[in-house]
């Protein structure tokens, strides 16, 4: 396969505020040591470490009002987007390094604001265990992580879902869910009440993970920028043992591998984060290896030619 990529920024966002474990802040050196950065070089993609952003440590404290570390996450989040944003104006892919999933918030409202300015559609693909749906008055943990894809509908408090000025930052039906079989109740509700497309596991097993992708990419065409949001929870535990929050019955090697496979067919990735990822939980690396072996496919890595 002879497709030519966009060149890439990397993005470090060193920080865990938003999660219930610590660890996560170490993720992007976990993925620049798995060698994420040669990965991509290999495949011929020009490729800018751009390096960690910096923001305030986790104060490690309970919720407060339903958040925890709220200011911590604002901080953050206004990073991400303003490195985001400034990567996208330059015509580079950003990928974000994780962190946390709180970070999705961040660069999200980055993304969908540049496709409006640009007259962009946007599609973002949504690949987790969790819907990241939660408000503070459902949540069950006060974690900002669980609520990325709610601020972003414009649901949570304005300084989140206000980060790029405009609320809501994005349309439900600009996202599709893939993965998902952790929901709470509360959540349930309000994802219900929006209307989100969730591919959940019990949906994948009975139609398949081939026809899944084919439905959340439908629609996708030359003037689409196709956001995707890897939480690395996606992803069986047996497989991916390295995350704060496992659930078990993910999809294995080769349904992970088929959904980064067709997505990379589309042409149209234009954002990626790489978040949840948690060393501290993982065996030698072995997550971060497999999450940069899934990048290559992302990146047109296949076993065969196939155009
Ligand atoms: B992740 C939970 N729903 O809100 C909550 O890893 C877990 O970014 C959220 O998907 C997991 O605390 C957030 C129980
Ligand atoms: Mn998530
Ligand atoms: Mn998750
Ligand atoms: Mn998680």
């Amino acid at each position: 396969m002879s497709r030519t990529y966009p060149p890439v920024s990397l993005i470090g966002a060193p920080t865990d505020v938003g999660a219930g474990h610590r660890g996560s802040r170490m993720g992007p050196e976990a993925l620049r040591i798995a060698g994420l950065g040669e990965a991509l070089i290999k495949r011929g993609v020009d490729v800018i470490d751009r390096g960690n952003l910096d923001g305030p440590r986790n104060p490690w404290q309970k919720p407060v009002d339903g958040y925890r570390h709220l200011p911590e996450v604002v901080a953050w989040n206004r990073a991400v987007m303003d490195a985001v944003g400034a990567e996208l104006e330059e015509g580079r892919m950003p990928i974000l390094l994780g962190g946390d999933h709180c970070l999705g918030l961040g660069s999200i409202t980055a993304v969908a604001r540049h496709c409006r300015k640009t007259g962009k559609k946007l599609r973002v693909l949504w690949l987790d265990a969790h819907a990241d749906f939660n408000t503070h008055q459902v949540t069950p943990s006060g974690n900002v992580h669980g609520m990325p894809v709610a601020c972003l509908c414009g649901l949570g408090p304005d300084a989140l879902t206000r980060l790029g000025g405009e609320a809501p930052a994005m349309r439900p039906d600009e996202i599709r869910q893939i993965g998902i079989r952790s929901v709470d109740e509360g959540e349930k509700r309000l994802v219900q009440e929006y209307g989100l497309d969730v591919y959940d596991m019990r949906y994948i097993d009975e139609i398949g993970m081939k026809r899944v992708m084919e439905e959340a990419l439908e629609g996708v065409d030359d003037d689409t920028h196709l956001h995707v949001s890897f939480d690395v929870d996606f992803l069986d535990p047996s497989i991916a043992p390295g995350v704060g929050t496992t659930v078990p019955g993910g999809p294995n090697y080769r349904e992970a591998q088929l959904v980064m496979e067709m997505i990379a067919d589309t042409g149209r990735m234009a954002s990626l984060d790489i978040v949840e990822l948690n060393p501290i939980i993982d065996k030698r690396n072995r997550t971060a290896r497999l999450a940069v072996d899934l990048v290559e496919s992302l990146f047109g890595k296949s076993t065969l030619m196939r155009d």
